[in-house]
């Protein structure tokens, strides 16, 4: 598995978006476009649903060496021996989320964790998180309650949080290069990706962004 410290692309698989094509679909497009992590996120679907689905895109992630975070539910990524589990502010603290999806195929399993301002960020950080989304850094609705954070907190926040952070919240090609330009090394896409024609292409051009070669 590629190590979370190089990660850059980070994508999310979330059912909101799916306009009739399969999780499968998009975890080979993903794959093929160079997604690092992708996580399954399903709001207001069962632990069995989202079982279902997990295992279904877990052997096409596997094969590609990327992790699979399941978002909110450490049950199911201990269930469906996934790479690790993603929790809000309002969610588990990150060592029982942890205990919680440990199981024998994943005995420490990946915990990320949610933060909108720096002080969260820093927090995460000394809560034991693995890695922390930042953000959302412009408005978006797949997020509607949240208020955009902006830009300026980024640079400090990379560089001073200790563990890998993903920029999101709005982020598509379009605003890309701004968000790399206020110091972001890794970022978080959702519907930009999902809602692109070939969602392949649209990762492969975010990811020579982020890699600097676009
Ligand atoms: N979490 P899009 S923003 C799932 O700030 C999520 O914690 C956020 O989706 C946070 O790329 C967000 O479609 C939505 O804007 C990101």
């Amino acid at each position: 598995m590629g190590a979370l410290a190089d990660a850059r692309l980070y994508a999310i698989i979330d059912t909101g978006y799916f306009g009739g094509r399969s999780p499968e679909f998009y975890a080979r497009e993903l794959v093929a476009g160079g997604a690092d992590v992708v996580q399954l996120r399903a709001k207001g679907l069962s632990a069995d649903a989202v079982a279902a689905m997990g295992r279904g895109i877990l052997p096409i992630l596997r094969d590609a060496g990327v992790p699979l975070i399941v978002n909110d539910m450490p049950e199911v990524a201990r269930a469906i021996g996934a790479d690790g589990v993603h929790v809000g502010q309002d969610d588990l603290p990150v060592e029982e989320a942890r205990m919680r999806a440990a199981g024998d195929a994943v005995p420490r399993p990946i915990v990320g964790k949610s933060t909108h301002s720096p002080e969260q960020a820093f927090a995460a950080g000394a809560e034991g998180a693995d890695y922390i989304g930042f953000g959302p850094l412009f408005a978006t609705p797949t997020k509607p309650d949240y208020r955009a954070i902006g830009l300026s907190d980024v640079g400090r926040v990379v560089a001073g949080s200790g563990i890998p952070v993903f920029c999101i919240g709005g982020i598509k090609l379009e605003n890309a290069r701004e968000v790399i330009a206020s110091g972001a090394r890794g970022m978080v896409v959702v519907s930009g990706i999902l809602a692109a024609e070939s969602p392949r292409d649209y990762c492969r051009a975010l990811k020579a962004l982020l890699l600097g070669g676009a």
